[in-house]
C-alpha cells in the first residue's frame, strides 16, 4: 500500500513525478472546494509534500487527522506553522544546505547588478542608446565597500566568501553573536549604519516581519543599497518603494517580494532597482538536489526511520 500524501502546490516537475510514482498523491492545489477535498481524504492522508506559498496551518493539519509529516520543498518554512505542527507531534522537514551555493551566487549577482547597474546598461544598448546618446553612465564598484549581512547562517557565510573575493569587507547582525571572523553589530540599524550594502538573509515569518523598515533604511542612507535574497516579508515593501522613488537610498536588488508572483508595478519603472523573479535556488542541479532531499525525508519516514533534515 502506497502512503497517501497531499501536494499543496504545483512544483518541481521531476520531484512531483517521482512522488507520484511512489505515493498516492492528492493535489489540493487543483481543487476549488478545498474543505470537501480534505474531508473526503481525511481518513488516509499521512503526509504533505509542501510546494509554494499555500499556508500549512493548524486548520489544515486538523483537517487531516492522520497527518504524520510535512516535507517542504525549500529551506524556508515560513508558510508552515511550526508551533501548530509541534503541538500535534507532526514532523516538519525542509531542504537546507543543498541550495547554499546557488542562492549565494544569486545574492552576489544581486549585489553586482545593483551596484554596477548591468541590466540597466544592457537595456541602454538594446534600446540603441549606446551609439545615439553615448556610453552608459558610470556606476559604483563593489571593491572597498562594506557588506552588512542581516542573518549570517550557512547561506550568509557563502555570500560573505563571494563578496570578499570581490574586495568587499563583511559585517553582520544575528540574534546571537557567532564565532566568525566578521565584526558583529548589535542590531539591524547599527549594521545598516556601518554598511554600504545591506544583504537580507534572515528566515521569513512573524519574527522578522518588516525588520527592515524606515529606521534601517534611514541608517543605510542615500549612498546605501539594500539587497533581499530571503523573504519579501522581511522588508517593509511600501516603505522601500517610497525610499527608492525619493532616492533616500541608492538602490535595491530584490529576489523576493511580499505577494509573489505579484510585484507592485511601481517597481518596474525604477532605474535604481534590480528585480529577480525569486530565482535564488533556481538551477536544474539545485532544484533536483532539493527535490531528492524532500523525497528522501518522505521515504525514510514511511519506512519507519528518522528523517534527514528535521525542522520540528
Ligand atoms: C525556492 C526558497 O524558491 O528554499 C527556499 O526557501 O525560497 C527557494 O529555494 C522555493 O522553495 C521553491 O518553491
Amino acid at each position: 500500500m502506497k502512503p497517501d500524501i497531499v501536494f499543496t502546490g504545483k512544483g518541481h516537475a521531476a520531484t512531483q513525478a517521482t512522488l507520484e510514482a511512489e505515493f498516492t498523491v492528492h493535489k489540493l492545489f487543483e481543487s476549488n472546494e478545498k474543505e470537501k477535498f480534505l474531508r473526503e481524504r481525511a481518513d488516509r492522508v499521512r503526509g504533505i509534500a509542501s510546494f509554494g506559498h499555500l499556508p500549512v496551518n493548524g486548520a489544515l493539519m486538523d483537517a487531516l487527522p492522520k497527518l504524520e509529516i510535512i516535507a517542504n520543498f525549500g529551506v524556508g518554512v515560513d508558510q508552515i506553522n511550526l508551533d501548530d505542527a509541534k503541538a500535534r507531534k507532526i514532523i516538519v522537514t525542509n531542504t537546507p544546505d543543498v541550495l547554499n551555493e546557488c542562492v549565494a551566487d544569486t545574492a552576489l549577482a544581486l549585489i553586482m547588478n545593483t551596484l554596477r547597474k548591468l541590466p540597466q546598461s544592457e537595456q541602454h544598448l538594446r534600446a540603441g542608446k549606446w551609439a545615439g546618446a553615448g556610453p552608459y553612465p558610470l556606476t559604483t564598484a563593489l571593491g572597498g565597500k562594506v557588506l552588512g549581512i542581516l542573518g549570517l547562517g550557512r547561506i550568509g557565510e557563502a555570500i560573505a566568501k563571494r563578496a570578499m573575493a570581490c574586495g568587499m569587507t563583511i559585517r553582520y547582525h544575528n540574534r546571537n553573536k557567532k564565532n566568525v571572523p566578521y565584526p558583529y553589530d548589535p542590531d539591524p540599524v547599527t549594521l545598516a549604519k556601518n554598511s554600504d550594502v545591506l544583504m537580507v538573509v534572515t528566515p521569513g515569518g512573524a519574527e522578522t516581519a518588516k525588520l527592515v523598515g524606515a529606521r534601517v533604511l534611514d541608517a543605510l542612507g542615500p549612498q546605501g543599497y539594500v539587497c533581499n535574497i530571503a523573504r519579501g516579508s522581511v522588508i517593509d515593501e511600501p516603505v522601500l518603494l517610497k525610499y527608492l522613488q525619493e532616492k533616500k537610498i541608492a538602490g535595491a536588488g530584490l529576489d523576493v517580494f511580499v505577494d509573489e508572483p505579484r510585484v507592485p508595478p511601481e517597481f518596474f519603472t525604477l532605474d535604481n532597482a534590480v528585480l529577480f523573479p525569486h530565482v535564488g535556488s533556481a538551477t536544474v542541479e539545485t532544484r533536483k538536489a532539493m527535490g531528492d532531499l524532500q523525497i528522501e525525508n518522505l521515504r525514510l519516514h514511511f519506512a519507519g526511520k528518522p528523517v534527514r533534515t528535521r525542522v520540528v
